[in-house]
């Protein structure tokens, strides 16, 4: 246990993105909570990876899609370590599908996991740390696909969207206190996420000559960007979303 060490919340931690921001993180001296469906058991390798390098990490089981399951791990957050520093919003599921096969409950549980799941952690973090008069952070992993749309993602690019609107309309609620509330809109970043959709006959090369920079992000630098975002020298950015992405949303020719 590290109780003088700042706490920060990873939600979907146990790989890909999430895995790097809670390595990042550790890296910075926080005490690194990693979040992870219980369905999938002990995030092993984050937490392996996270103490290799001399850092704190513990498991945080929770299915941010269901609330109850978000509340129970809050109360375990405010029990153990009365204290909260930053949330990343993370978890988020991408079901590769065409628009007309996008069933009434692949929309409901994409939503659940990546919007309401969020919302309810945030508002839940924004609670301890409102109490405990911390300058937080908060932090959304949106997606450039909140503003570009994907064949595939019908159902997936509002939940991306929506965590933007959500990350102002708290960054307005929350500057009072001192904390900050910001989004940031990673582009094709290579994780479990897309391998399948990235070995599909094309799809790389064209992804990667989107870009300005021609190649694919990786997971470290969306951490990289997250860390930045916490730091005490960000205080005065908040509301903001910030595009990781290579620069493939302003190429035009
Ligand atoms: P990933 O599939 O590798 O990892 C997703 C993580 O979310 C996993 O750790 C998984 O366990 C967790 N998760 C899923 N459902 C959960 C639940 N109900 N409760 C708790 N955790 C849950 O994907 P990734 O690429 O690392 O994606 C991380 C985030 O980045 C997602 O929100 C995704 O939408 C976003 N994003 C990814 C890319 C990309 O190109 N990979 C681009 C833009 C945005
Ligand atoms: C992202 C974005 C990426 C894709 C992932 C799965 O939000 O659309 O291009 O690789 O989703």
């Amino acid at each position: 246990m590290s109780l003088n060490r700042k706490i920060a919340l990873v939600t979907g931690a146990s790989r890909g993105i999430g895995a790097a921001i809670a390595r990042r993180l550790s890296a910075d001296g926080y005490h690194v909570l990693v979040n992870h469906p219980p369905s999938e058991g002990t995030p092993t390798e984050t937490l392996a990876a996270v103490k290799s390098q001399g850092g704190v990490a513990e498991a945080a089981p929770a299915d941010v899609g269901r609330i109850e399951s978000v509340r129970a791990m809050f109360s375990q957050i405010r029990e153990k370590y009365g204290r909260l520093d930053a949330l990343v919003n993370n978890a988020g599921i991408c079901p590769f599908l065409e628009w007309d096969a996008i069933a009434e409950s692949d929309w409901d549980r994409t939503h659940a996991i990546n919007l309401k799941g969020a919302f309810f952690c945030t508002q839940e973090a924004a609670r301890i740390m409102v109490a405990n008069k911390t300058p937080g952070r908060i932090i959304c992993i949106s997606s450039i696909s909140a503003l570009k749309g994907g064949s595939v993602q019908a159902h997936y690019c509002p939940t991306k969207g929506g965590l933007i609107s959500m990350m102002a309309a708290f960054a307005v609620c929350l500057g009072p206190s001192g904390i900050t509330c910001n989004s940031i809109l990673p582009g094709t970043i290579e994780t479990p996420m897309n391998v399948d959709f990235l070995a599909t006959a094309g799809n790389r090369e064209s992804l990667e000559k989107a870009t300005c920079v021609g190649f694919l992000g990786q997971p470290k630098d969306v951490a990289g960007a997250v860390a930045f975002l916490c730091q005490p020298e960000a205080r005065y950015i908040t509301g903001a979303s910030l595009l990781v992405d290579g620069g493939e949303y302003i190429k035009h020719l």
